[in-house]
């Protein structure tokens, strides 16, 4: 298992980030000192439908690897074979561009009370990008995968295991044909180091930590990972089948071979005991107004509140506004690009009285699952949910609670006059 000092390349690594990505990002706390993440430092970023790299979340747990891009191989392993370079991938097959909504399944465990130690995100770690490179179907197909079968793809990272556990994550061989992808760019530019270069799994509208960087395997098996599985050294099933896992305190997952239920709030409803961080929660960030200043309006104007809101593999269908802390509530207005497995932007005209009020956006998704209010307390767990609460659990994953996410916003009339709020 994990080593349990602190890396010391961490420090750099995170200073050169931010300072690459010119103040677009700041550092989130990581209580363990293990982890490389940055969040968007501006509530604001979660305005624009494209997060510009600057902006974009970075989380990873060992070194950025050394690369030599002309050298990189991908092997592909289990039940199929053979070897692919960079050059291979780039020009052998088609090319596509997939917008995706990566949001790490840590995002909101900093909102947990009691805190649940790791990393303490908030909101930031969530970003929209379009990712361009290969399908994994056009890669497989070639190499005689015909269908997907209940079988698994493991896809596994160059990364240096910080103690022993290689960084290798399973998804449903039936999800990578359909819309995964080895990317090779971000935004239109190159893939940068600390998110995966030379190439990286994209897996659309699922939880950050199943999108492989710097992806040196591909393996297609029956199974999921579990200890022993892989054929190399180290300990292969830590980031798949015990962290990552959503349980209640005091609980070590079992290791399952195979789900049938990947919907991570299906699993979470019961479906598996202890649940895989697969596609992402139905989530909502308000962007404007951010709560830094003042906002002043003239007597007979509105306020423009806008933000953004995504639900994984299924689609958005509305967003609700309150502005009154969750005590009433009101339709927003989703516009704008319209990409599946990518957030929709929200904007609403808030008719605003002088004072200070609690703006708060709760988002519900095409199966009409919504937003919980709150996390709840540590031992609730599954019942939490017949509460419109979101369990609290060991690790904070997943949790998707709108009531931590609000933002005070003071307003002013044009004359300057605030009334006592
Ligand atoms: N090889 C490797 N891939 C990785 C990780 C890692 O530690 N090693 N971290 C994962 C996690 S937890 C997240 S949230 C995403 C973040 O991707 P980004 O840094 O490009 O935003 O990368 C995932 N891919
Ligand atoms: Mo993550």
């Amino acid at each position: 298992m994990g080593i349990e000092r602190p890396r010391e390349s961490r420090r750099d690594e995170i200073d050169a980030i931010v300072e690459t990505k010119a103040g677009g990002v700041r550092e989130t706390r990581d209580e363990a000192d293990k982890y490389t993440v940055v969040g968007a430092a501006e509530r604001r970023t979660f305005v624009n439908w494209l997060t510009p790299i600057e902006e974009h979340f970075v989380c990873h747990r060992n070194d950025i690897p050394d690369i030599d891009r002309d050298a990189w191989i991908v092997s592909l392993t289990g039940q199929i074979g053979g070897d692919i370079s960079m050059s291979d991938i780039e020009d052998e097959f088609p090319t596509v561009a997939v917008a995706h909504t990566m949001e790490c399944a840590g995002n909101g465990r900093g909102q947990h009370r009691p805190e649940t130690g790791s990393v303490q995100w908030g909101f930031e770690a969530a970003a929209t990008a379009f990712w361009t490179g290969t399908p994994i179907s056009s890669i497989l197909r070639k190499h005689g995968v015909e269908s997907a079968d209940e079988k698994w793809m493991t896809a596994i990272g160059g990364d240096p295991a910080d103690g022993d556990d290689v960084f290798a994550r399973s998804i449903p061989l039936a999800k990578a044909l359909e819309d995964c992808l080895l990317a090779y760019e971000m935004n239109g530019e190159q893939l940068p180091r600390e998110h995966g270069y030379p190439i990286r799994l994209i897996v659309p509208g699922w939880y950050g930590v199943n999108s492989v960087k710097w992806v040196e395997e591909l393996r297609i098996t029956n199974s999921m990972v579990t200890e022993g599985s892989l054929e190399r050294p180290g300990e292969h099933a830590f980031w798949q089948q015990e962290s990552y896992r959503i349980h209640p305190e005091g609980v070590e997952p079992e290791t399952n071979e195979t789900v049938e239920t990947v919907d991570t709030w299906e699993q979470l409803e019961g479906a598996v005991d202890h649940p895989y961080t697969f596609d992402a929660n139905v989530m909502s960030v308000v962007g404007i107004p951010d709560g830094k200043a003042p906002v002043t309006v003239p007597a007979d104007g509105t306020v423009d509140v806008r933000g953004v809101a995504w639900a994984g593999d299924d689609a958005v269908s509305g967003v609700e506004i309150s502005t009154d802390g969750g005590e009433s509530w009101d339709d927003a207005e989703l516009f704008g690009p319209d990409y599946p497995r990518a957030w929709r932007l929200f904007r609403f005209d808030w008719d605003a009285e002088p004072g200070t009020h609690v703006v708060v956006s709760r988002a519900t998704d095409e199966l009409g699952r919504r937003q919980p209010a709150k996390i709840s307390e540590p031992d609730a767990w599954r019942d939490a949910l017949e509460n419109d609460d979101f369990p609290w659990n060991e690790g904070g994953y997943a949790a998707n609670a709108y009531e931590p996410n609000a933002v005070e916003v003071e307003i002013r009339r044009a004359d300057g006059i605030s009334s006592p709020g």
